[in-house]
């Protein structure tokens, strides 16, 4: 085993972020989305440093940026570069940045490490298009390509948007890994909530990553003056749309492991002496069980249909997406276990309430993430913040396991 400083690699790590989060289309705060002139700077300055670290970089025709060393099967990691709207600096780049300093300390320590793929994608988060996990979708073989008609909120298509960004649609198909090739994925990412931090611990191996739907509801009423019509005969599609949401609250409160969220509401016209004729709302429910996931959205759906008829309502119900809870790799867990108790540390094992590109990549080979604590749980948001020696940590844990895989097909 190499010798490793990772106190040094968390700084490092806050370093190379810190760069990376200045990358912002907004300069209050951070907002990287998916194919825009952010995107493309952050993908100019992670692709400089793959190749500062040894790797050939490409770039596959949805962005992702692809680093490679060694020929055959070999270990693919990485995470996203996008981020949500007001995002923290660590959610996704945390992944990328882990991964090429890994690679870069064997290097440099003259190690010989295994074939490797790291990639860093750009559709995690589906914060500027209605899809999600896109990019690791094609990696995996997996692109349904009606997202290219999806628009994002200014009307620019994902189509439009790619031809923007200077790639074709019709190579999207080349982004595919081989499935002989690709021997396994792993990816470091921070916890997104309370466990670790719970457990005093700084590190953990995640064992499933929890299924989730979206929907996106339309609510139709009457616009109508806010102070001449009377509330016996107002249709309004906000009060509608509280009461729907506050149903969806009850759900999760009252089920087993399930949490849902209305995260975007848009009144139309949202003017404050209109009564809003038209909604627009989401929602998003998980469960670690698949069938709980699908009984709760089904008694949400009859639940907000009743609240629409009795409210006169004209209701709307799209499903945007939805993933099955995904299990990580056993064998995977088992060393990256071993690699967090090489650095000392006592291993967690945690199922992820966030997805993450590894449920695109499980459709492609086996899956395993390393998590690392986060201050309070807290994530899509500015206050997100992982400590150096955490990310040192996680960073030497990663070196230890690749140290110790052989990259089988
Ligand atoms: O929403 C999620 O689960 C992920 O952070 N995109
Ligand atoms: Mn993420
Ligand atoms: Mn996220």
């Amino acid at each position: 085993m190499i010798p490793l400083d990772s106190a040094a690699l968390g700084r490092r790590a806050e370093a190379m972020l810190e760069e990376l989060a200045a990358i912002s289309a907004d300069p209050d705060r951070l907002v990287r989305l998916f194919l825009t002139p952010e995107h493309r700077r952050a993908g100019d300055l992670v692709a400089q440093w793959m190749r500062e670290a040894g790797l050939e970089v490409s770039e596959d025709a949805l962005g992702t940026l692809r680093g490679r060393m060694g020929q055959g099967p070999r270990l693919l990691l990485g995470s996203h570069i996008e981020t949500v709207i007001d995002a923290g600096k660590y959610d996704g780049p945390l992944g990328v940045v882990a991964a090429i300093l890994a690679v870069d300390t064997l290097l440099r320590a003259g190690a010989k490490p295994p074939a490797i793929e790291l990639l860093a994608f750009g559709d995690e988060e589906g914060s500027r298009f209605p899809s999600t996990l896109s990019t690791s979708a094609a990696v995996a073989g997996a692109f349904d390509r009606k997202q290219l008609e999806l628009k994002d909120a200014a009307g620019v298509s994902y189509a439009e948007a790619l031809g923007a960004y200077g790639k074709n649609p019709d190579e999207i198909a080349r982004a595919e890994i081989p499935r002989g090739e690709a021997a396994a994925y792993v990816e470091v990412h921070i916890e997104q909530g309370p466990v670790l931090e719970s457990k005093s611990q700084p590190l953990g191996v995640v064992t499933a990553i929890v299924g989730q739907t979206r929907l996106v509801l339309n609510l139709t009423g009457e616009a109508g003056h806010a102070g001449t019509v009377p509330m016996n005969l107002r249709r309004d599609a906000l009060a509608g749309a509280a009461e729907i949401a506050l149903v969806a609250e009850k759900i999760a409160r009252e089920g087993a492991g399930l949490v849902a969220t209305v995260g975007m509401l848009e009144p139309y016209p949202g003017a404050m002496n209109i009564i809003p004729g038209r909604v627009r709302m989401s929602l998003d429910l998980r469960a670690a069980a698949d069938e709980a996931r699908r009984a709760a959205i089904r008694q949400f759906e009859e639940q907000a249909r009743a609240i629409a008829k009795r409210r006169h309502l004209e209701i709307e119900i799209e499903l945007i997406h939805e993933l099955a809870t995904t299990s990580c790799d056993a064998g995977l867990q088992d060393r990256l276990a071993a690699a967090i108790e090489a650095t000392g540390r006592k291993p967690v094992r945690l199922a992820s309430g966030a997805a993450h590109d590894g449920v695109m990549m499980a459709k492609l080979c086996p899956v395993a993430m390393l998590f690392v604590r986060c201050k309070g749980g807290v994530s899509h948001n500015p206050a997100e913040y992982a400590s150096l020696e955490d990310m040192g940590l996680a960073i030497a844990a990663l070196v230890r396991f690749i140290e110790k895989f052989e990259a089988r097909p």
